[in-house]
């Protein structure tokens, strides 16, 4: 289904506040997107263009993702925060950088109440001849994000040909931070990681929590189920709890680079942070008709105080 049926042309900021559901609604430059609100007060937005999530205000309001200023929205292009899907490759490597995944209109398969009281939205995205002549395989992604107090996101990638592939993944969640200097990333001490900035052999981890205060660019291999992550939105602490992806990757490109992205604003590293899910060390291999799904669920942890 590419068009459900609570299709609606209403602005992003025409949902009703207060009930379970999902709408489908005409957003920036003219592109669908669905918002999903939840009768706590939750709220998301995603985009159909990539699947792609660009905002999460908790019940009380609290935004809880970065969006860019100069975030890009257009057929093609990759949208600067918010949960970009990284698929089939997280970059670099021979594909274009991180995949094509989060430059491509996927299609609403279904959205609305589930029955457990949580708003969700399925999305899908196949193989086209545009994709097959980057990577030349049969495939099926499905995103499905459900939102109740938490934010649940499942990405199921399918192997529909008859040929065995390989791919890496991500969900590249940018979150919003009042300050960089607030942010504080726990789980990762005494793990492995891969500093893409500096290039070196792999390294150790010997800080008790990760504290941002230069370029930072980091594969973390084999971390754990749970991270916490201090500082988010107006210095929340948040629970990132994955499955299936075995990986973590944090990232903040400093003033230096942030001042060469076009779509990211000079001062804007000062509010962000990516912490993602990841599947970048040992990529997941699919035979024919093969399926494997990961999972993030975002939730503030109410035992911290703001
Ligand atoms: O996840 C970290 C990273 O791979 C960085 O190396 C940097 O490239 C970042 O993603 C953003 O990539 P993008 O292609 O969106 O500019």
């Amino acid at each position: 289904m590419d068009k459900p049926d609570n299709e609606s042309t209403s602005s992003m900021s025409g949902d009703r506040v207060g009930r379970t559901g999902a709408t489908v609604v005409t957003a920036r430059n003219g592109m669908r997107a669905v918002v999903l609100t939840h009768t706590s007060g939750a709220r998301a937005e995603l985009y159909v263009h990539g699947a792609h999530l660009t905002s999460w205000r908790s019940a009380d309001g609290d935004e809880l993702l970065f969006l860019s200023e100069k975030a890009v929205f257009e057929a093609g292009s990759g949208i600067r925060g918010g949960i970009p899907v990284i698929f089939p490759q997280f970059g670099p490597g021979p594909l274009p950088q991180h995949g094509f995944a989060r430059k491509r209109e996927w299609t609403v398969e279904d959205c609305g109440a589930d029955e457990q009281g949580a708003a969700y939205v399925r999305l899908s995205l196949r193989d086209t001849p545009e994709t097959r002549s980057l990577w030349p395989h049969s495939f099926l992604a499905e995103l499905t994000v459900r939102l109740d107090a938490a934010l649940n996101v499942d990405l199921t990638v399918t192997n529909t040909g008859d040929q065995t592939f390989d791919f890496t993944a991500a969900l590249h969640t940018y979150f919003r931070a009042h300050h960089i200097r607030a942010v504080r990333v726990h789980g990762l001490s005494g793990l492995s990681y891969r500093d893409k900035v500096s290039n070196e052999a792999e390294q150790v981890d010997r800080e008790d929590t990760l504290t941002i205060r230069e370029v930072t660019d980091r594969v973390y291999f084999n971390t754990p189920s749970v991270l916490h992550i201090d500082g988010v939105g107006q210095g929340r602490t948040l629970l990132l709890e994955k499955d299936g992806f075995a990986d973590a990757v944090v990232w903040n490109p400093w003033a230096a680079w942030a001042r060469e992205l076009e779509d990211f604003g000079d001062e804007e590293y000062l509010h962000m942070v990516c912490v993602e899910a990841a599947q970048v060390g040992e990529p997941i291999r699919l035979t024919q008709g093969e399926r494997w799904s990961g999972r993030q669920v975002l939730s503030l942890d109410e035992s911290v105080d703001a």
